[in-house]
């Protein structure tokens, strides 16, 4: 953190009111858009190295098929205070925002037009870590709020499939790219981040979410 350039961190106007590349991906049921250079190749390689270094990374453990699987994938969450978060049967605490992980959420504020209070962070090594299919419809995500997720380091596969109709597309994110799910795309479709035998460098992706307070859940 110490000897950071904040001038490489603050999106330029000109980086957000100009995005290269704007699609809706999903042919119906939902809104993906994607926007690639939101940070340049310097912002990004600063990032991801600074990140890397100074979030407390933790191997996640998750349920599956009724045993707790300890992934090689490597997670944190990052909150306000009272954001925990429940996945895959696994409660996490936030840990507290620093002024890096601010200024990300700040630029995908900005892009979604909405503001998050968290932002779950992963960080797959190789191309043998991905994450399996999974939508982001967890309970204490607020309703109709979009998922920014910003991507840092090695370009991978992200693919989407409809939940009830054969349908899927796919998108490569790119390194200092921002991927928008707004709703109601969590409710029709699945998304994953898939597995490949190229070798890929090591990534970093936030997830910026909204979530409803503890206090606010019934
Ligand atoms: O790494 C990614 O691009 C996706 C991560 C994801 O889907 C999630 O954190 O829920
Ligand atoms: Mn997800």
């Amino acid at each position: 953190m110490i000897g950071m350039r904040t001038d490489l961190f603050e999106p330029t106007p000109t980086e957000l009111d100009l995005p290269k590349v704007a699609l809706n991906l999903l042919p119906k049921d939902g809104s993906v858009t994607y926007i690639s250079n939101v940070f340049d190749s310097n912002s990004c390689s600063t990032l991801f190295a600074s990140l890397r270094a100074s979030v407390n990374w933790q191997q996640d453990q998750l349920f599956m098929f009724g045993k707790l699987i300890t992934t090689k994938r490597e997670v944190a969450w990052v909150g306000d205070a009272g954001c925990s978060y429940t996945y895959s049967g696994v409660k996490k605490f936030p840990l507290a925002w620093t002024p890096e992980l601010l200024r990300i959420k700040q630029a995908a504020e900005a892009l979604a037009n909405h503001t998050f209070n968290s932002c779950l962070l992963n960080l797959y090594h190789d191309g043998d870590q991905g994450m399996g299919w999974h939508s982001d419809d967890e309970i204490e995500l607020e309703q109709n709020a979009p998922i920014a997720s910003v991507s840092f380091g090695g370009e991978r596969k992200f693919s989407f499939k409809h939940k009830f109709e054969k349908l899927g597309t796919s998108i490569v994110l790119e390194n200092g790219s921002v991927l928008l799910m707004h709703a109601p795309t969590q409710h029709f479709w699945q998304h994953s981040l898939t597995k490949t035998k190229r070798s890929v460098l090591p990534r970093i992706n936030l997830t910026f979410r909204a979530i409803r307070q503890e206090q606010q859940i019934t």
